[in-house]
C-alpha cells in the first residue's frame, strides 16, 4: 500500500520536473532514516541482555582497574593500561578500546586511574562505563 503510493507520488513528481523529482527524494530518504533509528535501539540492548547473564548481584566485579594512557575523541577511542579483564578472558595489558559513550572521553584524561567495564561489541573491545576514581 504504501509503496504503491509512494512509486505513484513519485511518478507525479516526475513529470513536473526534476526540482519536484529531488523533493521526493529527500522524502524517501528521510522515511528510511526513520526506519533505521526506529530499528537501531534495539539491537544494543540484545547485545547487552546476552552479555549480562546475572549470575550474581555484584556489579563492582565486573569493572576492572585501569589508568588512562591517551584519550582520542576524535576517532571515539581510549588508550588504557588495565587489570586482568575476567569477562574478557583477558591478561593484563595496554590496548585501545572504543567507547559506547563518547562523553565518556570528557571525563578522563591520561594518567587518570579509573575502574572500568568493557565487552565485546560488533567484534570490537568497548568500554562500557568508566568510573573515575577521586
Ligand atoms: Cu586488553
Amino acid at each position: 500500500m504504501k509503496a504503491r503510493k509512494l512509486a505513484g507520488f513519485m511518478a507525479g513528481t516526475a513529470r513536473r520536473g526534476p526540482g519536484r523529482m529531488m523533493e521526493c527524494m529527500k522524502a524517501a530518504a528521510g522515511a528510511v532514516a526513520v526506519v533505521c533509528l526506529a530499528l537501531a535501539p534495539a539491537l544494543p540492548s540484545r547485545a547487552d541482555d546476552a552479555h549480562h547473564i546475572p549470575k550474581t548481584a555484584q556489579s563492582a566485579a565486573s569493572t576492572t582497574a585501569g589508568m588512562v594512557k591517551k584519550v582520542d575523541k576524535f576517532a571515539g577511542k581510549i588508550t588504557i593500561q588495565h587489570e586482568a579483564i575476567d569477562n574478557l578472558a583477558m591478561p593484563k595489558m595496554t590496548m585501545v578500546f572504543r567507547v559506547t559513550d563518547a562523553a565518556f572521553l570528557d571525563r578522563v584524561k591520561p594518567g587518570d586511574k579509573i575502574r572500568f567495564a568493557a565487552e565485546k561489541i560488533n567484534g570490537a573491545y568497548t568500554v562500557t562505563q568508566i568510573d573515575s576514581g577521586s
